[in-house]
């Protein structure tokens, strides 16, 4: 890109001029899909709009210098940048808005995400990778404000990684030597967030490859940069983060949002920095707008003074590059004038398009409806009912599904004692219905290929005759050591979990053995430790990475839930990151390190596997099978069970815990007892006192909480014993009550049941510290002899006298 006109040939300058009409085509079409689709939402065909309006020419300079190979993770008014890199056109800006659920309509996320939300595509329809090094990759938007920021490390971390580690299969699908930037882009507002800082401050010391670009306009809805950011200059309060001579840090550059020459230096600069010396670049874009106010939600002038608002009109920036378009004899006034007006229909012509393709198979099942519904009304003595419904549907001139559907299924009520033909064949359209559609909606929550985690079969750990009882952590150690020699894409990453090898050793001198590329340590900040494992994960990685205790779990929960679980179903199964994120936790005492929130987690995490192996052979057999599978996990080690001793397999690596299947650890035939981790050896030493007063009971232990008991074996026990005890250490309501649910209502349990089903849980409260905290809050052997127990006296009294 030549930036100076006056020092080139005439040719050059000719293509200088074609190149800039390019992008003054490309931005003039977004600002008029941005006016367009706010119509849309407001005339009611779509429902929400957030658009890119007032930040196109920045993207323009950007989506220069971004290469084959790169990653995008950035916010909601990237769609300039997207088309300029030729990832979205018109019809699919359109037909996101509409959210067709049809992937090829839009390939950002098949509907299911709201406009303005992008993503590229990195696996093929079976789930194996793309070769990510010749495409422009964007990984999938997420709505809350700074949550792309954690997972931008991981990608710009990667390619540090790729140009450090030894070859692995496929490397050079994921990388070319670590030449990749990763680009973010932020609301100035959204700066405000921590995990912006904790982002930045983490790239700042990792040296990794990262443009981070602020789009500054000054407000975050109406909320103004005074309410926002300290001296309201993003880059002015980070100067601290500025590299020089001594010391590594930030490149950091300040441009107007509005000056296209500038910005194209500025992003060439920014381009070279990264990528040639892994320095990470923040550029603050200030001096831009919102043409159309935040979003569809509200108008700005509500906000803005008449003095803001009319400045942005004058600074609006299309407005800035045309005029300086113009004086510098790069396009005429009338030609752009004409080039504005084809655009104008190029998109409405666009968007018709995308209206109808989203409308037309709707209507075609509105009239398959309308034949159903009108034959039931001619076999029907309540015709007149049913025909007023057909009327009502036949009236809508563009249909969604949910009307047809629903009207369908109210249909069946006024032949609910009828048995014809035409009900038969109405009754058969919806459940075909239900078929089609339901899946649109609802699938790749979990990976759909044949390596998903539920697939990959138990090994069983073997044992010499001479085997030896170790340190539990010892039996992690040299799995890790296996894995690590067997995968070279595996990283292990966490606070203590490098020159110490972790706070309980069970990463022990692996640091020394493998590199710090391999075994690192990490500053504490678990929302970008675990960013980190997204993006790495994204980049074709098995990042393994660590936070220390259960408890602080809280700290990344969010980035859990709202990332790493939801990229398979966000992109209907086109991007993963199959982080596996290992911790420690039950069963110890205080206010924290007690934590066992699983209730919260197994509903925070749905689109994850929760694993709570009772020891650490289970626990090393889970990370095995994690590695065969294609998704991510949450895997809780027993905090008490480093030090207790387990028989050392001869098979490490090879051994594998399978997920979603539980094991019963003790038959028995009066009472199932249903626990997992920690817990269970309270049951198992309950149990053999149990055992003396004549009580039988069975221990089943669940291995994963997520999902549970994929083969409905717990009601096979509850079938067999009539009575049913679900012991946990978490609140009362808590997992317990999700266990409960599976039993009684999933796998139809109610109806073996001779006793009421009960729950033992922790109190409510959080324990204190200490032994007594822990006696006094937590289900101890007593409160698990005398609960069942009393389940037995009550369906027994004879046999089972009143204990207390
Ligand atoms: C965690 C979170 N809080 C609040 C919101 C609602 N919200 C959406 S955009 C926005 C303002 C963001 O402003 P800024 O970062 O400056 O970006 P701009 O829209 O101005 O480009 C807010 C508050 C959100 N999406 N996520
Ligand atoms: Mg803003």
């Amino acid at each position: 890109m030549q930036t100076n006109p006056q020092t080139n040939s005439k040719l050059s300058f000719e293509d200088f001029k074609a190149e800039i009409r390019n992008d003054y085509r490309i931005a003039v079409t977004s600002r008029e899909c941005s006016l367009l689709g706010r119509r849309e939402v407001l005339t009611g065909k779509a429902k929400f709009g957030i658009f890119g309006d007032g930040k196109e020419i920045p993207q323009l300079a950007w989506a220069k210098v971004f290469k084959n190979g790169d990653w995008r993770s950035g916010y909601y008014r990237d769609q300039t940048f997207m088309m300029a890199i030729g990832e979205l056109t018109i019809q699919q800006f359109f037909a996101g808005l509409y959210a067709h659920a049809n992937i090829e309509a839009d390939p950002m996320s098949a509907g299911r995400q709201m406009g303005g939300h992008f993503t590229t595509h990195s696996l093929n329809d079976d789930g194996t990778w793309k070769n990510l090094t010749v495409q422009k990759n964007s990984s999938a938007d997420i709505s809350p404000t700074a949550g792309q920021m954690p997972r931008l490390l991981g990608l710009a971390q990667a390619s540090k990684v790729f140009r450090n580690i030894k070859d692995f299969k496929n490397k050079s699908t994921f990388s070319n030597n670590g030449n990749e930037v990763a680009w973010g882009t932020i609301g100035n507002a959204s700066t405000s967030e921590g995990i912006f800082w904790e982002t930045i401050n983490a790239a700042g010391v990792l040296q990794v490859p990262l443009v981070m670009s602020v789009w500054d306009d000054e407000f975050g809805i109406s909320v103004h940069a005074r309410h926002q950011t300290t001296k309201e200059n993003i880059s002015e309060i980070l100067k601290g983060f500025q590299r020089n001579e001594e010391e590594t840090g930030y490149e950091i550059i300040r441009v107007r949002g509005w000056d296209y020459p500038s910005l194209i230096e500025v992003y060439k600069k920014a381009d070279e920095i990264a990528r040639n010396e892994h320095v990470p670049v923040l550029i603050h874009v200030n001096e831009l707008t919102q043409p159309q106010g935040h979003s569809t939600s509200g108008s700005h002038e509500r906000y803005k003074s008449e003095e803001r608002l009319e400045w942005e009109k004058d600074f609006d920036c299309i407005a800035k590059m045309r005029g300086w378009m113009i004086t510098n004899n790069i396009a005429k006034d009338e030609d752009l004038t004409e080039l504005e007006k084809n655009i104008k229909k190029e998109v409405r012509d666009s968007r018709k398009t995308a209206w109808d393709a989203f409308i037309a198979p709707q209507k075609e099942e509105q009239e398959e409806a309308l034949t159903l519904l009108n034959n039931l009304a001619e076999s029907s003595p309540n015709k007149i009912f049913i025909q007023k419904l057909s009327d009502d549907l036949s009236d809508e001139k563009e249909p969604l599904k949910r009307e047809v559907i629903k009207v369908a299924r109210k249909a069946l009520r006024y032949v609910i004692e009828e048995d014809t033909v035409e009900k038969k064949q109405l009754q058969d359209w919806i459940v075909n219905y239900f078929d089609i559609n339901q899946p649109k909606y609802s699938t790749h929550l979990y990976s759909e290929t044949a390596n998903k985690a539920t697939s990959i079969l138990e090994v069983l750990p073997t044992y010499n005759d001479d085997t030896e009882l170790v340190d539990g952590r010892i039996i992690l150690r040299e799995n890790f050591d296996i894995i690590l020699k067997n995968y070279p894409e595996v990283l292990i990453f966490g606070e203590d979990c490098g020159a110490i090898g972790d706070v309980n050793q069970g990463l022990e001198g692996l640091q020394n053995k493998y590199g710090e590329h391999r075994v690192a340590d990490t500053g504490i900040r678990e929302a970008t430790i675990i960013g980190q494992g997204i993006g790495l994960a994204m980049r074709g990685l098995r990042p393994i990475a660590e936070i220390q205790y259960l408890d602080y779990i809280m700290y990344c929960l969010q980035i859990m839930s709202d990332d790493l679980a939801t990229v398979r179903y966000r992109t209907l199964g086109k991007q993963k990151a199959p982080l596996i994120i290992r911790t420690r936790g039950h069963r110890l005492e205080g206010i924290w390190h007690s934590g066992s929130q699983m209730g919260g987690l197994i509903h925070f995490l749905r689109g994850m596997y929760i694993l709570v192996p009772r020891n650490m052979t289970k626990a090393a057999g889970f990370y095995n099978t994690l590695l065969e599978s294609d998704e991510p996990a949450l895997l809780i080690e027993c905090l008490n069970g480093y030090r207790l001793k387990e028989k050392m397999p001869a098979n490490f690596g090879e051994f594998r815990t399978p997920i979603g299947v539980i094991e019963t650890i003790k038959s028995g035939i009066d009472i199932t007892l249903v626990s997992y981790g920690s817990t269970l050896r309270i049951v198992e030493d309950a149990a053999k006192e149990l055992l003396q007063v004549g009580i039988d009971a069975e221990i089943i232990d669940v291995q994963t909480l997520l999902p549970l008991d994929i083969n409905h074996e717990l009601v096979k026990s509850v079938s067999k014993t009539n009575r049913l005890l679900i012991i946990d250490e978490d609140v009362p309501g808590g997992a317990s009550a999700y266990i409960l649910q599976k039993i009684l209502d999933e796998q139809n349990g109610y109806q073996h049941l001779d006793s009421k089903p009960q729950t033992l849980t922790a109190k409510q409260h959080r324990p204190p510290y200490g032994t007594n905290g822990d006696y006094f809050s937590k289900p101890q052997v007593e409160d698990v002899f005398e609960k069942v127990y009393e389940i037995m006296h009550e369906s027994n009294p004879n046999k089972y006298p009143k204990l207390r």
